[in-house]
């Protein structure tokens, strides 16, 4: 029932009667929440096939319900039912997707009735047993609201979809022959306060549970561990209705509840070292376990600490979402996430925008994660009418407000791993947001309160912001923003420890400006990291009308309204492979700085933990001579602790040519050193071996004339061109008329080398909007199709020149270039050089986004082998995690597979590549400079027009660029674009590659 009218400048008049999903109760019936534990009391998981119909409105449900109608199907619960064939998925970022008149939602409500007969278990307790206590029902997370009968009783009604609620079986339980009905509403007014940027999923999405509640039973149990970094002691407090008496075995302890005991020598909860003490809290009526961790969280002089040590978060924002269950998240899901995250050096988790399943802070708990828990909140489409009548801030949303604050943190309060809450998310700001903050301070005063959306902190502890630059989150370093109008509050939030709560969109290719950020993280003690947007794509899995499977993003689904693919912004791919930005984060925040100075031959190791020693992580330097080890050994590195660094000595060279029986050394080729931090034994989180940190640095550079490897000597000997129809010159033959090379070592080329300045644009390119990004700037100028004018081909006796000039049509600018092409013959082996000098002219009214040679060979040539950067893509200002070594790949294995395809794939730093066809034979392409190296089957082009990796079929021809510079990625998807440094200006600009057979 409605208790108070909507009030607040969007008054509107509302005649309707309003139902109990329209009304802005957070629901009826429901038990007062409490925290989430288990017991030896009884309960019985009643997941699992259920009777399942759908209806397009409310009232049909209604109606059929009279009619006692069938039509029933099966539904597995937990479950979203359009992922189930009923109704299809919904993706929008801050529109809402009905129109916006709280608390009223549409006549077009989804609806589903959801049925489960069942029996109780012949020993579950009851009155006839002698056993008192009653049964509950939970439900740990339905969207957005639901109606639950049991035997035709109404037992009650919630909203808050990604909350528990609680009801009392009272006496309408039977033995035999339950009847369970619920019904499920797609829209709600909880609608209006959950509009997070994901697909709009309804149903019965977690687990529904029968619990014995026996007499005298806890109905609510608050640990309370603290730890005092000074005396190293732990304090311990357990407050408990009703009371009772815990036991912590570990600890040699017994305590009553309520009564507060000092635990000297206890080691410390941490995320990197969450040591766990098992207790037992014992009442009258049942046993439960707890899980201590001692630990105390502080603001202390303008710095976030934890035990008393400052924190560095490196963290990430996870929304649940599988790509065939979307928020119904296997455990083992769940447990995967907390791995990767662990493997991937991700030390923290801002749980967006909703408390997650309550299994999930189990692990965190266990595995070792620092949490941001937040509120099921976010009511950013309020945005497009300038927050007028924002639930945040309309008294009539108060409560409902408060339950869901409530909820959260009565459930989620006893995890060691939250050591913030989060009112919510892009909410605006309000007077409901400051009662939550005072609900959540008053409950529980020993953690700190988040919240981005008000800029002045007013009611929270950190100052946390999202997609900052860099130049900003600087002035934030130094305490040296921009003033608030208020001083009273501008010098409450200047003293305020500061986190990036969103900041590298993780969208496609990217993100970029990772290393910058971090760079000031590690520098100013105020900055105390951030979590990457976000954890995965949410690209549902899916398959198209030629039965291709691909990764569904909004608007696949035919949704009237949508955000395309703004939901495939995750740092791993939807079926959880790690991208590469995974992989560049991972590089980026690694806990161990190795910085090694080749020349010095020393290493300079940091130890970046928060909190602990080195101890656990063994050292190994090896020797590389062209990619191949030439030698390797343990490095003794001292168990430095956290913020102390030393400078290790690498082995003299006589030393590695005695280790050095693992390969030939090679005496001629390039040479580097690599030192890698690897975990020495294994953990619960990985095995012994797992890389956690590593560091590269040349030892010797290629000599000018060293073609390592190569059966070419460095003699010349060329061959001239000859003019009979084709220009022959070496291993090449020419088109007289345009100088285009036509077969190069005897294979055909279907795409003659020639100037490439345009690439696939990326998200990040496309980003922010259409006027001003960068893909526009391309587009506007017509970079994308540039035209090619021969001036010239001539052959001089050794060599054969085309000049020719690349401008944009309509352009006032272009690119001035002259392709020299030479022959040099050794023996049998020939070899084909081409050097390419680029001269702008002309004002160049943007960035080039990339500046290389484009060919294509129509060879099946399907094996990549190549020494540079790899093993993945990299681009300038994503490249921390290629690193220089010998790699092979097949062409499939070169591509990455962005759910929107893109530019994708580039291997950096290419000294040199060889591709192989299936019988041998191939190409050998050198750098001069190294240069960047991608490889597909398919255009440019039909890259760029592709909507779903699925589209790219390939061709024939494999099409391959080799660059000498790319622009930066940067992360203008949502923040700030390419960093000055990584701009690609055009310039003047001289590269040559050479072709001669594969080794
Ligand atoms: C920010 C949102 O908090 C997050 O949910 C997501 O939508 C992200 O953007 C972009 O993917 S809000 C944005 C206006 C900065």
């Amino acid at each position: 029932m409605l208790r108070r009218s909507v009030i607040g400048p969007r008054r509107r008049s509302n005649p309707a009667k309003i139902t109990y999903y329209e009304d802005l109760s957070p629901g009826t019936g429901a038990l007062a929440p409490r925290a989430a534990f288990r017991s030896d009391a009884r309960t019985l998981s009643l997941n699992g096939d259920w009777d399942f119909r759908l209806f397009p409105t409310a009232a049909h449900a209604e109606a059929a319900e009279q009619a006692e109608g069938d039509g029933w199907e099966k539904l597995p619960v937990p479950s979203h039912w359009a992922l189930h064939g009923h109704g299809a998925p919904q993706y929008t970022n801050i529109r809402y997707p009905f129109p916006v008149d709280p608390p009223r939602v549409p006549t077009e409500n989804p609806t589903g009735d959801h049925r489960l007969v069942f029996d109780l278990p012949d020993d579950w307790p009851g009155p006839d047993e002698g056993a008192g206590g009653r049964t509950l029902l939970r439900f740990d997370g339905v969207e957005s609201c639901y109606r639950v009968r049991l035997n035709g009783r109404e037992l009650g009604t919630a909203k808050g979809s990604r909350l528990p609620h609680e009801f009392d079986t009272g006496p309408h339980l039977l033995r035999r022959g339950n009847v369970l009905s619920v019904r499920v509403h797609q829209w709600s007014s909880g609608s209006y306060v959950e509009d997070q940027d994901m697909w709009w999923l309804a149903g019965i999405f977690r687990g529904v549970t029968l619990l014995h509640r026996p007499e005298g039973a806890v109905r609510d149990v608050f640990v309370h561990a603290g730890y005092d970094h000074r005396t190293g002691h732990g304090t311990l407090r357990v407050d408990a209705d009703p009371g009772g008496r815990v036991t912590v075995p570990e600890l040699g302890l017994t305590l009553a509840t309520g009564e507060t005991v000092t635990v000297p020598g206890v080691q410390p909860w941490s995320a990197e070292v969450p040591r766990l003490y098992e207790a037992q809290l014992a009442i009258d009526g049942e046993r439960v376990p707890l899980r201590l961790g001692f630990r105390t969280v502080a603001v202390e002089d303008g710095v976030i600490t934890v035990n008393g040590r400052p924190l560095l978060l490196r963290g990430v924002n996870r929304h649940e979402f599988h790509p065939d269950h979307g928020r119904a998240v296997p455990y083992a899901t769940m447990r995967e996430d907390v791995l990767l995250m662990k493997r991937h050096n991700i030390n923290a988790v801002r749980t967006s925008h909703y408390p997650p399943d309550p299994a999930f802070l189990d692990l965190c708990d266990e595995f070792g994660l620092w949490v941001i828990d937040e509120a099921d909140l976010e009511t950013h489409g309020f945005t497009y009418d300038d927050w007028r009548g924002n639930p945040a801030d309309d008294p009539a949303w108060e409560e409902a407000l408060i339950d869901r604050a409530a909820r959260m943190v009565e459930r989620d309060k006893n995890h060691p791993s939250v050591i913030m809450w989060s009112l919510g998310n892009e909410s605006g700001t309000g007077r409901n947001l400051a009662a939550m903050s005072r609900w959540i301070r008053d409950r529980d005063p020993h953690r700190l309160i988040h919240y981005e959306g008000d800029r002045s902190c007013e009611h929270t502890d950190v100052y946390s912001r999202m997609y900052a630059s860099h130049e900003e989150v600087e002035a934030i370093g130094r305490r040296a923003e921009k003033p608030l109008d208020d001083p009273r509050l501008d010098a409450r939030r200047r003293a305020l420890p500061f986190i990036q709560c969103e900041y590298a969109h993780a969208m496609g290719n990217g993100p970029g400006g990772l290393t910058e950020y971090q760079r000031l993280f590690e520098t100013y003690e105020r900055l105390q990291g951030g979590f990457v947007w976000e954890w995965i794509d949410h690209g549902l899995r899916a398959r198209d009308a030629a039965g291709r499977p691909y990764f569904a993003y909004g608007g696949d689904f035919g949704e009237p309204l949508h955000d395309g693919n703004f939901c495939a912004d995750g740092l791993l791919f939807p079926d959880r492979t790690p991208s590469p930005g995974l992989l560049e984060f991972k590089k980026v925040v690694e806990p161990v700085g190795i910085c090694v100075d080749a020349a010095a031959r020393t290493v300079r190791v940091t130890n970046k933990y928060d909190v602990i020693d080195l101890a656990g992580l063994a050292f190994g330097w090896s020797r590389e001579v062209e990619g191949r080890r030439v030698a390797e050994g343990a490095l003794e590195v001292p168990p430095l602790g956290p913020g102390e660094s030393a400078e290790v000595a690498l082995p003299e060279a006589e030393r590695v040519r005695e280790a050095g029986s693992v390969a030939q050394d090679d005496a001629d080729g390039e040479e580097w050193w690599t030192v890698r931090a690897v975990l020495a034994d294994g953990t619960a989180w990985a095995p012994a071996g797992h890389e956690v940190a590593w560091g590269q640095a040349r030892a010797r550079g290629p000599a000018a004339t060293r073609t390592p490897g190569a059966r070419i000597t460095p003699v010349r000997a060329p061959s001239s061109p000859s003019l009979d129809g084709a220009i022959t010159l070496g291993p090449g033959t020419f088109d007289p008329l345009d100088g285009g090379l036509r077969t190069l070592h005897g294979l055909p080329v279907a795409v003659p080398p020639r100037l490439n300045v345009y690439r696939a644009t990326t998200d990040n390119d496309r980003g922010p909007d259409e006027e001003t990004s960068v893909a526009a700037q391309w587009h506007r100028h017509a970079v994308d199709r540039m035209r090619h004018r021969c001036d010239g081909v001539t052959v001089d006796g050794e060599s054969l020149v085309v000049t020719a000039r690349v401008a944009p049509p309509g352009g006032f600018f272009g690119l001035s270039v002259v392709y020299r092409w030479t022959g040099e013959q050794t023996g049998d082996a020939t070899r084909l050089d081409l050097s390419v000098d680029i001269t702008p002219d002309g004002e160049w009214p943007c960035p080039l986004p990339r500046l290389g040679v484009a060919m294509g060979i129509l060879a099946p040539l399907d094996w990549i082998e190549w020494y540079g950067g790899g093993p993945g893509e990299s681009y300038p200002d994503t490249r921390r995690a290629a690193r220089i070594g010998r790699w092979a790949t097949t062409v499939d294995g070169f591509q990455t597979p962005y759910v929107f395809p893109q530019e994708n794939g580039s291997r950096g730093d290419v000294r040199w590549a060889e591709l192989r066809g299936p019988d041998g034979g191939g190409l050998r392409i050198e750098g001069r400079p190294a240069f960047a190296l991608t490889a597909r089957r398919w255009t440019t082009g039909q890259l760029e027009a592709a909507r779903h990796p699925a589209d790219l079929v390939p061709g024939e021809v494999l099409h391959l660029d080799l660059d000498v510079a790319h622009h930066g990625i940067g992360t203008a998807s949502c923040g700030p674009g390419v960093l000055a440094p990584y701009e690609l200006r055009a310039t003047r600009t001289r590269f040559g590659v050479g072709f001669t057979l594969p080794n």
